[in-house]
């Protein structure tokens, strides 16, 4: 990985922030996006200072297409090569019924988790193509193999994850290039009190009794598939925590 140019949205907690740990301890460079500059001016003194690799930061939301595609565009010549893109911006809010939650909290989902992992695609993925090689990894969710209660349309958007990774490994089949959609179960970070509109308490509750993931060990599996052999290609990766079995079924202690 070293010297690799890896895009990583999403990058300021969780997955996101474990991934760029992670491909920072592997000696690649990075470009962090995120809203929150504050924390990612933070990590890069952290990562350029512990590993010596070589931070860019693009602080735009996922979502606004505009922002994204000048952001892109004014990357210095040395930032451009974009050699692994990884699709990781996301979110879920409420764990509400499909007949009764809020239409706007559902757009923002729906903007996050599809089009702008769409459009981060469509900006970024004609590059490699060009230069024959790249990886696109997706982060996707177990929540994208069927639906639960209350998941209903993050569910449906993690599902469209699935298809969207589908489609673009059948589109890229002819090229060098590889798709990866990374599928966790039960991941502990910021993701859940996002679920639970900031109650943290709720969110905490959720993981009684259970040792869930954290976005590190996620981090390392997506370095799994952005470091095997040329010739291979990891298609997807479904894992949960041991005490979990599906999207609905998990043990947890009393
Ligand atoms: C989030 C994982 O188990 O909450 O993508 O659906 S889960």
């Amino acid at each position: 990985m070293k010297g690799k140019i890896v895009f990583i949205t999403g990058a300021s907690s969780g997955i996101g922030e474990g991934c760029a740990r992670k491909f920072a301890s592997e000696g690649a460079n990075l470009l962090l996006n995120a809203r929150n500059v504050a924390k990612l001016e933070e990590l890069k003194k952290e990562l350029e200072t512990q590993y010596g690799v070589r931070v860019h930061l693009l602080p735009f939301d996922v979502r606004d297409r505009k922002l994204a595609a000048q952001a892109l565009e004014a990357l210095p010549a040395e930032w451009k090569n974009i050699d692994v893109l990884i699709n990781n911006a996301g979110l879920v809010i409420g764990v509400d019924k499909e007949f009764e939650g809020n239409l706007d909290e559902w757009d923002i989902m729906i903007d996050t988790n599809i089009r702008a992992l769409l459009s981060m695609t469509r900006m970024v993925v004609p590059g490699m193509v060009e230069r024959g090689r790249g990886h696109i990894i997706n982060i996707g969710s177990i929540a994208g193999d069927a639906a639960y209660p209350g998941g209903s349309v993050y569910c449906a958007t993690k599902a469209a994850v699935k298809a969207l990774s589908d489609g673009l490994r059948i589109d890229l089949v002819d090229t060098p290039l590889r798709v990866t959609n990374i599928k966790p179960g039960m991941v502990e970070t910021n993701f859940s009190v996002v679920r639970y509109r900031g109650d943290k308490g709720a969110a905490d509750a959720f993981y009684k009794g259970i040792r869930p993931l954290t976005g590190d060990d996620i981090a390392e599996t997506v370095y799994y598939a952005a470091s095997a052999p040329e010739h291979i290609q990891i298609a997807e990766v479904l894992l949960m925590p041991t005490n979990q079995a599906t999207g609905t079924i998990s043990y947890k202690k009393k």
